[in-house]
């Protein structure tokens, strides 16, 4: 069983960005700029994007965080975007997900310039994104591509199993990984709460990929011998034992599956950190265009 180490390729790609942001910086061109957008002070939010600030200050990217009490209106929130829309000095910027029920998010989301979402969830990027053409790719997808792709694990033609149909994860890497590309042409099935026979079906897979948010949901019993797992769940879990008083548990019951895995992603420190490590690839990308 080989550890696929997100934590590690993470800080590889940081390595990389900051090499690239050092050298522009001596050319004098224009340091990276992101901005994050959140509202509310849910816990695991605000440890993501305090992550997210602080890959950006170790990169050498300048970044904006614009913290937003959970009451604000729909119409508040939609200016905030305008004006960072309208900030030249911004590349880029993400409005962390979820937001509190009484917001849209389709029409917060919309709102945003697609050369700035590089969150990749506009529809104008999923589009582009769908028809093969140059977008900014969600961040989580694209950080299971790149691991995928650094691990040298064989996509092409392989069984991919993804569960999950979310707009953020399960829906994007089923597109993806059924593309011609890089870690692509897989045949791949999207298992969702509808489908029958689970078992089955996940059992017939090469590459699992889980991404429901139910913890320790993916038995042993459910897979193959030499099957690879990514697993995209980190569910926040009650445990007196631990300081914090919660564990992170993932999608995929891992003292279970790893015994069967050929590679298998750990949580924490599976495709948590890659996500982050792309975010700021997309918007590297981005101020290099805008
Ligand atoms: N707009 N909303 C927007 N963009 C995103 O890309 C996200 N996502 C998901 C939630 N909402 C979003 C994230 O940033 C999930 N996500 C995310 C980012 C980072 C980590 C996990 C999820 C992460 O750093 N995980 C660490 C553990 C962090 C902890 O201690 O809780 C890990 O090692 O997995």
């Amino acid at each position: 069983m080989v550890l696929l180490d997100g934590k590690k390729t993470a800080n590889d790609i940081k390595d990389e960005i900051t090499l690239e942001v050092a050298s522009i910086r001596k050319n004098g061109g224009k340091i990276p700029h992101l901005a994050a957008i959140i509202v509310g002070s849910d816990g695991a939010s605000q440890t993501y994007v305090a992550s997210k600030v602080k890959a950006c200050e170790r990169v050498g990217f300048n970044s904006t965080l614009i913290d937003l009490p959970e009451d604000i209106t729909e119409e508040q929130l939609l200016h905030e975007i305008e004006i960072l829309n309208n900030d030249t000095d911004i590349d880029g910027f993400i409005v962390q997900l979820p937001l509190p029920k009484h917001i849209d998010e389709q029409k917060v989301l919309m709102l945003v310039n697609p050369n700035k979402d590089v969150d990749g969830f506009h529809p104008t990027n999923v589009g582009r994104m769908t028809l093969d053409l140059p977008c900014y790719l969600p961040a989580t997808p694209y950080g299971i591509m790149e691991l995928l792709e650094r691990y040298k694990i064989e996509t092409s033609g392989k069984n991919v199993v993804v569960l999950g149909r979310s707009h953020i994860v399960g829906r994007p890497i089923s597109i993806l990984m059924s593309q011609k590309r890089k870690a692509g042409n897989a045949t791949v099935t999207l298992a969702h709460s509808r489908t029958q026979n689970l078992a089955e079906v996940t059992k017939n897979a090469d590459i699992i990929i889980a991404a429901i948010g139910i913890p320790d949901f993916l038995k042993a019993n459910m897979v193959k011998k030499g099957v690879t797992i990514i697993d995209v769940g980190i569910t926040r879990v009650k445990d007196a034992s631990k300081k914090r008083g919660y564990r992170l548990a993932g999608d995929v019951d891992f003292e279970q599956v790893h015994k069967k895995a050929a590679f298998i992603t750990p949580v924490p420190g599976g495709v948590g950190p890659m996500t982050i490590a792309m975010l700021l690839k997309n918007t590297l990308l981005a101020s290099k265009h805008n």
